[in-house]
């Protein structure tokens, strides 16, 4: 007898959806296409050749523990670089305080795993990072959604919404995903504070930090909690978990990411780690170390910089050329993604259909606004493609919007 798949699921498997741009990403495989849609790095970016001159090194020096398991909490000298990295912002860090992660979604993975029962309230944003919530439903989260704007989350109503005693707060501060906001600094301390006076956890997610084009670094959520705690020796003992990942600013196929946090939580988070895969793998996170200890990854960030940049400024000026009047945008000083709201009614779903004629394609807005709503939002990725491969594909999706716009009006 053939087992019937679908009666055999667990019951927690009804609430796994497929992650809106994960398959998006098949259809813009086709070489034509123009895709605003993954938050795909660029890949001519990518440092292959040092990458191939690391591993080298690493095979002929240390090849056997390459290859061999290593310790669940990571390899002990990147462990040591994040720590030594970290303190060096402010944050007294000592490797206690530090788990490397299978990218930063596995951090994300494994606090749902250890801090949420089914239920549990957690404060996201909304819009928020859509594969957080993927993650978090099957823990079984219940979200109480923050309304955002271009200073990133509005603290204003913060205090209403954390008497319903959540269990872990969840925000982007840096060139936010999706919206490309950043969270201003009076809201910054203003969070710390309100969060601070009920000892609640905050997962403060920050891919995107060194990606910045414009403007000043703002200090972390876990320097202003180190700062406020008084806390002039590690290892570092504040509610906030500060994830990051190497996947913005070395390449995220390693799939090498971290977590600094109080050492208590990372112990928990270590035995639920040893559960889902060992350990990061140990040559990749070998590489990552090779890369990060001698500065080849400070100089690389600023290679990026440049060239992220030049795109962000030719989707800004393909956006003002060719799209509706109507529409509104954001300009984000950093990060990967510009937020475009069409004028309500009109659909991002809808105009998506017409885009993929057109051969360009990007993540409508909906699923990442946990409360619902956001019909009429969409968001533009402009790390992919070339500078000018963007204009092209801008002014393809403007004339789709007008299209769009144009026959709602005539019908
Ligand atoms: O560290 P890694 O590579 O696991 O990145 C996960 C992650 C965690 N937090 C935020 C806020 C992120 O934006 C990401 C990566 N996000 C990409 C995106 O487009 O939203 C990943 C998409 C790539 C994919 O699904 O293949």
């Amino acid at each position: 007898m053939q087992t019937q798949w679908d009666s055999v699921y667990a019951a927690r498997t009804e609430r796994i959806t497929s992650s809106a741009i994960r398959e998006l990403l098949k259809v813009t495989e086709q070489p034509e296409f123009i895709s605003f849609a993954g938050g795909l790095p660029a890949p001519e970016v990518f440092p292959v050749a040092e990458v191939g001159e690391a591993i080298n090194r690493i095979l002929e020096e240390r090849g056997q523990q390459a290859l061999q398991y290593g310790a669940t909490e990571g390899y002990l000298p990147l462990r040591e670089w994040v720590a030594r990295y970290m303190s060096g912002q402010g944050v007294p860090t000592s490797v206690e305080n530090v788990l490397i992660t299978t990218g930063s979604q596995q951090a994300i993975d494994l606090l749902g795993k250890v801090l949420l029962n089914e239920g549990d309230p957690v404060v996201v944003e909304s819009p928020t990072y859509l594969a957080a919530l993927q993650a978090w439903n099957i823990y079984g989260a219940r979200y109480l959604p923050v309304p955002t704007d271009e200073w990133g989350m509005r603290t204003g109503g913060l205090q209403q919404l954390l008497a319903k005693r959540p269990k872990l707060l969840y925000c982007l501060p840096n060139f936010q995903n999706p919206t490309g906001a950043t969270l201003s600094l009076s809201r910054r301390r203003r969070l710390i504070e309100q969060a601070a006076d009920q000892g609640l956890p905050i997962l403060e997610d920050d891919p995107y930090r060194e990606l910045r084009f414009l403007g000043k670094q703002l200090p972390r959520l876990i320097s202003l909690e180190s700062a406020r705690l008084e806390q002039h020796t590690a290892p570092y003992q504040g509610n906030v978990i500060y994830a990051s990942t190497f996947s913005k600013v070395l390449a995220p196929g390693l799939r090498v990411g971290s977590i600094v946090a109080a050492p208590s939580l990372i112990n928990r988070l270590v035995q639920a780690k040893q559960s889902s895969d060992l350990h990061t793998p140990t040559l990749n996170q070998m590489l990552v170390y090779e890369l990060a200890r001698d500065g080849f990854l400070e100089r690389h960030t600023r290679l990026i910089i440049d060239v992220y940049r030049k795109r962000r400024d030719s989707m800004l000026t393909a956006l003002a050329e060719h799209f509706p009047a109507e529409t509104r945008w954001t300009e984000p000083e950093g990060g990967m993604f510009v937020w475009v709201t069409l004028p309500a009614p009109f659909e991002a779903a809808r105009l998506l259909a017409t885009a993929i004629e057109e051969k360009v394609a990007f993540v409508p807005g909906a699923p990442f606004h946990p409360g619902g709503g956001g019909d009429n939002t969409l968001r533009l990725n402009f790390s992919n493609a070339t500078a000018e491969a963007i204009y092209e594909g801008i002014a393809r999706l403007g004339a789709a919007a007008h299209r769009l716009m144009d026959t709602a009006v005539t019908a």
